[in-house]
């Protein structure tokens, strides 16, 4: 009776072990990473586009931003930078066709400014989940008004 008792305490514990949500295994700096793009300001307009980002936790992104604009744009979110684990950000530009990489950064990223016509990508894992709305621009125009007061504003998920 005391055997079967164990026997059944042991197959619980695998049970319960297997029915545990596996968490992500080895190297996640390393995944083939996942492309979306944002671009920072259009002609004429100070705003994000998309408005809204969505992100998975244990993913690796390349997260390009991109600046068609006249203005030089900020990727500004601190509540985003506490959520992610940065792996590098790279300065890129298009040269005959490729995209070629002019520098890499490695370390914690607080924000990211993009000058008109260039890109820059930033590569990270979500580590937490949350919805952060803090993202903006807070570049003063010559009106003495940020770009965020002109609506260049937005919001990040990680689910
Ligand atoms: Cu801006």
């Amino acid at each position: 009776m005391r055997f079967v008792q164990v026997v059944s305490a042991v197959a619980a514990l695998i049970a319960a072990a297997w029915a545990e949500p596996v968490g992500a295994a080895g190297d996640l700096s390393r995944q083939q990473p996942i492309e979306v793009t944002v671009d920072l300001g259009k002609p004429g307009q100070h705003v994000f586009s998309p408005r809204q980002l969505k992100f998975e936790t244990g993913k690796l992104y390349k997260l390009i931003l991109r600046n068609p604009s006249n203005d030089p744009h900020y990727f500004t979110s601190h509540d985003f930078t506490q959520m992610i684990w940065t792996r590098k950000v790279q300065v890129t530009q298009a040269r005959d066709g490729k995209t070629i990489t002019l520098a890499e950064f490695k370390g914690a990223i607080r924000e990211i400014e993009v000058y008109p016509g260039q890109t820059a990508e930033w590569w990270f894992v979500p580590v937490q989940t949350g919805r952060v709305t803090d993202l903006r621009c807070g570049i003063v125009g010559s009106d003495g008004k940020s770009h965020a007061d002109h609506g260049m504003v937005g919001e990040i998920v990680i689910e």
